[in-house]
């Protein structure tokens, strides 16, 4: 179990009130040294059109505690002394192409040239291959340009190294996309930043750069610096450098991020978030234990915000109940997330949701509880409270060492939203409803989950521009870790993927990993060659999604230990085929039930009628199901929890299935958590989760080994993880108790001889020859470790 020191109320006697900071270390000559580093170094690219940024030391290799982050190069050699004139920005914009044959010409034809055959030749001087040409863009009118490139006059090609495209014309031609910034305005730039664990302090660097016009800066007010969501006090901005420094020492453990700000007679420039964590040891999303708090269903903190539609009885099962970002702030400082072993809570989408009643399934209606009904890319829902109410909870989160989640509803908005109205353009214009004929199917992309929500076509610019400024605006104001990004399949590519190019320029430049983990609802493992997996690959990459829930597992998990339908070998064999399958760096997220699938626990009692939920919605208005009234369900939702805390991927608790909350389908599936009047086997699942994720905690192998399967048959499966030393044994049965035999000889990090311990128990396992035997009882687990 996690069990940081509460830190909150070390901040507030510190830093009271309006955050002014002691101590405070002025900008001084040691810093600047340090911040010089890489100053030396252009770098010509005011599209931020490139893949080197912030250098993010290994973790592994701990240099006394210190971490350095040593960020891109600047746009102009600053030099060790601007004699205080504001340095104008490079505006350059550079265009390379890596030829894997003999070329004779390259031209970028673009929209801005008129598609000019012969535009903006490439050379390749040094005959080394890359053909490059630099275009100064302030010659260039700011915008999101289509172009691409043309190889010897004859071949249009996208520009290999730019995942973004543009939709040009009234046929939707694709095209490369290249942003052409306002060069006008000031740019800031990370030079450096650095935590130090030992010394419980954080020092950042930032550039200041004014536009091409060399205007001066706003000294009045412009310049400015927000910790934590409040502007800190003081002149950090040192005008002889031209640059910000900022040094705070006495910190508390948790999240540290800083929002930079500059302006100049044109306008602000785009502000830049410095999120910093400070830690013993560096946290990695594959490291997570996530959480779905579904935000009205959670815990009502705060009754004064409470307001339920007047459409539907206070208390129906789809009207608002109450859960707001206190209530979920309450809990982070309980402790209950700490003793779960919870280290990332995703929260539902905080923007503003309609109030009336909505037909849906079943022709009945329904409220925006869920918050999946977005009317405001800005505003918050009232009843979950303020932004303020939200970064509270956040930043208590932090402070606990828990990353937060939004869910980012982006595919569609409700027809309340102004949006709807004001920009028509950006939604398809014809209403196919997803739900009528194969519509799921023949139209993914284009069709309407509901007539009152309009879908977005993010074929147009504006539309991904406007709903990508509204994800980072939220993360840099709520100094979110990540998003949930809802309905991944029913959005173009381009959507994802500059979703993720903007978050690596604008969130990460400090190099704190920030998670885009998809929902991308599908079928089951097709062995590696499904359109299950398929579909959700698709979006998995350095250029997109971090990575997606995986539904094919979760049919697995669900299949075996919930209705006893699958063979625990097709468990085993689709484990061992996904892990890798979506990508070396694919960071996944395993679960045994979200809020669109019924429970787990009434599909371990047979309620559930077939593993796909048919008629459990239904059943959850007609028959909803009750605790169950017997120890098998909670076994088996034990033993689930154990196979995914003790594999890799990052592993889902839905809110209530720690406690084993019953429920069919949606909105059954949803009701509100409780906390109080548990029976004692629900706490006793609720406490085996907490012991299972200080098991995974405690075991590199849980989180990034190998996986290899031991032994299994229909009722039973065993299983080795291993990384670098570390390596632990999983051992299932569903059937009648018995003794399993299996050789642990190939798990590397596990002894030939001697014995393994009983992570949960203690007791010994004896090892002869590299052969364990193990008696497990039905429906249950054992967890093996040297
Ligand atoms: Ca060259
Ligand atoms: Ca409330
Ligand atoms: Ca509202
Ligand atoms: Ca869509």
């Amino acid at each position: 179990m996690r069990a940081w020191p509460l830190v909150a109320t070390t901040l507030l006697v510190a830093f009271p009130g309006c955050r002014s900071l002691d101590p405070i270390t002025r900008p001084d000559t040691e810093i600047n040294e340090h911040a010089d580093l890489d100053a030396t170094e252009s770098y010509a690219d005011a599209t931020g059109d490139h893949t080197d940024h912030a250098d993010l030391s290994d973790p592994r290799t701990d240099d006394g505690g210190k971490d350095a982050i040593d960020a891109k190069e600047t746009g102009v050699d600053l030099g060790p002394d601007t004699q205080g004139v504001a340095v104008p920005r490079s505006c350059d914009i550079v265009f390379q192409y890596k030829a894997d044959g003999p070329v004779a010409s390259v031209t970028v034809p673009g929209e801005w040239n008129s598609w000019s055959e012969s535009a903006h030749p490439m050379s390749d001087a040094d005959e080394d291959g890359t053909w490059t040409v630099t275009l100064d863009a302030g010659s260039i009118a700011p915008g999101h340009w289509g172009y691409k490139f043309l190889v010897n006059g004859t071949d249009w090609i996208f520009d290999p190294g730019n995942p973004l495209v543009k939709y040009v014309g009234d046929d939707f031609t694709v095209n490369s996309r290249v942003e052409v910034p306002d060069c006008a305005i000031p740019l800031l730039e990370l030079e450096s930043a650095h935590t130090d664990w030992a010394e419980k302090s954080v020092e950042v660097v930032v550039n200041v750069f004014t536009g091409i016009d060399a205007q001066p800066l706003d000294q009045q007010g412009g310049l400015y610096v927000e910790y934590r969501g409040e502007q800190l006090d003081g002149d950090w901005f040192d005008p002889a450098l031209q640059r910000f420094v900022v040094k705070m020492g006495g910190l508390a453990q948790g999240k540290h991020s800083f929002v930079f700000h500059a302006t100049n007679a044109k306008g602000q420039a785009n502000p830049l978030f410095v999120p910093l964590w400070l830690e013993e040891k560096t946290f990695e999303w594959e490291d997570a234990v996530l959480y779905f708090a579904m935000t009205d269903r959670f815990m009502d903190g705060d009754p004064s915000n409470n307001a339920p539609a007047p459409c539907l009885q206070e208390g129906h099962k789809v009207n608002w109940l109450g859960g707001d970002f206190s209530g979920i702030e309450q809990k982070i400082e309980d402790g209950y997330f700490d003793n779960l072993g919870v280290s990332a809570i995703w929260i539902s989408p905080a923007n503003d949701n309609p109030d009336g009643c909505y037909g849906g399934d079943l022709g009945l209606n329904y409220t925006a509880y869920h918050g999946y009904f977005p009317v405001s890319l800005e505003e918050t829902e009232s009843r979950f409270g303020s932004l303020e109410d939200l970064r509270d909870m956040v930043d208590s989160a932090h402070d606990h060492g828990i990353r937060v989640l939004m869910d980012l509803a982006s595919n569609h908005v409700h027809e309340e939203s102004g949006l709807w109205t004001v920009h028509k353009d950006w939604f398809h214009q014809e209403l196919i409803l997803c739900g009528q004929d194969d519509n799921w199917n023949e139209h993914p992309i284009d069709c309407w989950f509901q007539p009152y929500l309009p879908d977005l076509d993010f074929r147009n610019i504006d539309a991904v521009i406007a709903f990508t400024d509204a994800a980072i605006r939220w993360a840099r104001k709520a100094d979110l870790d990540g998003f949930r990004v809802d309905a991944v399949k029913h959005m173009v590519h381009d959507f994802s993927r500059t979703l993720r190019y903007r978050v690596e320029r604008e969130l990460e430049a400090s190099g704190v990993p920030f998670y885009l983990v998809g929902e991308t609802f599908v079928g089951e493992w097709g062995g590696g060659f499904g359109d299950a997996e398929g579909t959700i690959k698709a979006y998995v990459s350095s250029n997109e999604l971090t990575g997606q829930f995986d539904f094919p597992i979760y049919w697995e998990v669900l299949k075996t230990f919930a209705r006893d339908e699958g063979g625990m070998d097709e468990l085993g064999e689709a484990m061992a085929g996904s892990l890798g399958f979506y990508g070396p760096n694919a960071v996944m997220s395993n679960f045994l039930g979200n809020h669109d699938v019924p429970r787990f626990i009434s599909h371990a009692t047979g309620h559930i009628p077939d593993q796909w939920g048919n008629g459990s919605k239904e059943m959850g208005w007609n028959d909803p199901p009750d605790l169950p009234q017997s120890q098998a369900p909670f076994d088996r939702l034990k033993q689930a929890f154990a196979f995914l805390m003790t594999v890799p991927g990052v592993p889902l608790i839905y809110y209530g299935d720690e406690i084993g909350m019953p429920g069919a389908g949606d909105p059954d599936n949803r009701r509100m958590m409780q906390f109080d009047g548990l029976t004692g086997r629900q706490v006793s699942v609720r406490e085996t989760v907490g012991a299972l994720a200080t098991i995974r905690a405690g075991h590199p192998a849980t989180r990034k080994g190998e996986f290899e399967v031991l032994w299994s048959d229909d009722d039973g499966l065993a299983y080795g993880v291993s990384f670098s030393g570390d390596a632990l044994v999983a051992v299932f049965n569903v059937v009648a108790g018995r003794d399993v035999s299996f050789s642990i000889a190939d798990v590397p990090g596990m002894p030939q001889s001697g014995s393994l311990a009983d992570a949960i128990t203690g007791e010994d396992v004896m090892v002869d020859a590299g052969q364990v035997s193990v008696f497990v009882e039905q429906l249950a687990f054992r967890i093996l470790v040297p």
